[in-house]
């Protein structure tokens, strides 16, 4: 298995293993490298979407998203899809998946399936450079804060998505979710800080309004999605990013009007999260 970092702060690239013929070793040190850089793509995967389920299910358990389409024949995997006719895509903002969980899915296996003739790249930052370049006054501060996220006005009706050509895909409208999390948590497996608010699905601090807590949010995200704390994932036929939503954001790239991108996803089931 051979490394290569995508980005200063954020991604490594792998090359030199198939996902559908890991060794345990081999499997660990995946794990590893995901943990640590946030974001791993394999290059030059032959993955049946049997092959994605059976490498997700190796690597721990399941959560299936309510929300995405689910692909036809296999509701482990949610299509992660925009067609030729349609403007909005899914993820088209900074966020983390499922922050608005009590117990946030670890991360995605993101497979492509489709893919638009250029453009159409998924940017990641990382969480914990963010937290890290920020001074010793605002993460003291920050330390001691929680913070309330729901996904309700991305997918409810009159949410988000209801005002976009996205509407008709998606499911799971009558759902509420909400949940509150420290504001810096501790990765459950590396141990690092890291800022864990989203412009996604965070809505304010706890015991503070929407009002006072906008402008340190939109400090935070500023900080966040500066471009010395990302990498760039450029989709080529038969790459797979596997990526973990405590250590990163994601924005998947909305430049390709006219084309179709499908992407295979199965979302990682995650641990409890703590500062
Ligand atoms: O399509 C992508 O590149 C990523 C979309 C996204 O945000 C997700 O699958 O969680
Ligand atoms: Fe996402």
């Amino acid at each position: 298995m051979h490394q290569s970092p995508l980005a200063e702060h954020v991604g490594v690239e792998i090359t030199g293993v198939q996902m559908s013929s890991l060794e345990d070793e081999a499997l660990d040190a995946l794990k590893q490298a995901v943990y640590q850089n946030g974001v791993a793509v394999l290059r030059d995967q032959e993955l049946s979407p049997e092959q994605h389920i059976a490498f997700a299910k190796r690597w721990g358990g399941i959560d299936v998203n309510p929300f995405f389409p689910t692909n036809s024949g296999w509701p482990e995997i949610a299509e992660v899809r925009k067609a030729e006719t349609q403007r909005v895509n899914i993820g088209g903002g900074w966020h983390t998946d499922h922050s608005y969980d009590e117990i946030p899915a670890m991360g995605s296996i993101l497979v492509a399936r489709e893919l638009p003739p250029s453009g159409g790249d998924t940017l990641f930052s990382s969480a914990g450079a963010a937290y890290d370049s920020l001074s010793d006054g605002l993460k003291q501060t920050l330390d001691t804060l929680r913070a309330v996220h729901s996904a309700d006005h991305i997918y409810q009706p009159g949410g988000f998505y209801s005002k976009t050509d996205q509407a008709e895909e998606l499911t799971g409208q009558e759902l509420s979710t909400r949940a509150v999390h420290p504001v810096v948590i501790r990765h459950p497996v590396t141990g690092r800080k890291l800022l864990y608010v989203n412009p996604g699905f965070t809505l304010h601090f706890e015991g503070w309004s929407r009002e006072e807590s906008l402008p340190l949010l939109a400090y935070l995200y500023e900080v966040a999605s500066r471009e010395e704390f990302q990498c760039r994932v450029q989709w080529q036929p038969g790459s797979v990013a596997i990526w973990d939503n405590r250590a990163t954001w994601h924005l998947a790239l909305n430049d390709y009007h006219g084309h179709r991108r499908v992407m295979h996803r199965i979302t990682l089931t995650g641990d409890p999260i703590a500062a």
